[in-house]
């Protein structure tokens, strides 16, 4: 039996979440290897690209998160067949991607410097993707990002709305998304009831 281990950190949510989803949706057994920030620190220097996720297929190392999104996605049946609406489902991926490397510029930076490059994100890249987001989600129909129902898509996109509505982004206003796009917000909640999700976790 082919042996999984996906390295994240532990908490439920960023790039490794829709994974740990997926492979549970999949019902495969996998290694969950949840590294607290200093232990990443310790394996980063030997790590390929420096960073996390990793999973490891019978002890072969890939990186690249949306990579794997597919990968489990298809064994879970979460990632479309379609090539239009793998297309689709890519594409709200890889804008998850691109919101998080700007909101990382941002980590490390403390006191009014957070505050000055927190705001200024705010007005706009976060603003950007906020709408973006919410019209991929009408093109799809306004339930599902594509193929018209749950796709990794959905699961990538809605572990971010929800780190966007938790209030953990110092001077991220935790009712952002509330104001410019609810149907986004619809839509995490739609997403949270899905019978997978609720199965993962009540795990
Ligand atoms: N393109 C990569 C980006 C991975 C990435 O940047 N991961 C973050 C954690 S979510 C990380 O390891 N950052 C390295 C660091 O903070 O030094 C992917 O999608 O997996």
């Amino acid at each position: 039996m082919t042996k999984y281990k996906l390295t994240y950190f532990d908490f439920d949510g960023g790039r490794g979440e829709p994974i740990r989803i997926a492979f549970h949706a999949a019902g495969i057994e996998f290694e969950d290897e949840r590294i607290s920030f200093e232990e990443f620190a310790a394996m980063r220097d030997n790590a390929r690209f420096r960073c996390v996720p990793v999973l490891e297929i019978d002890g072969v190392a890939v990186t690249q998160s949306n990579a794997m999104n597919r990968y489990v996605g298809r064994m879970a049946g979460l990632y479309p067949e379609d090539n239009l609406q793998a297309l689709y489902c890519d594409e709200a991926m890889e804008a998850v991607e691109d919101l998080l490397h700007q909101v990382v510029h941002t980590f490390g930076m403390e006191g009014d410097e957070l505050k000055a490059a927190r705001e200024q994100l705010v007005d706009g890249w976060i603003t950007t993707f906020i709408k973006g987001f919410a019209d991929l989600l009408a093109r799809g129909g306004g339930e599902y990002f594509a193929d018209k129902r749950l796709t990794m898509a959905d699961l990538k996109v809605a572990t971010q709305i929800r780190s966007l509505r938790n209030g953990t982004l110092d001077h991220v206003p935790a009712d952002l998304v509330d104001r410019l796009a609810p149907s986004l917000v619809e839509h995490a909640a739609r997403i949270e009831a899905e019978p997978q999700v609720v199965a993962y976790y009540s795990r």
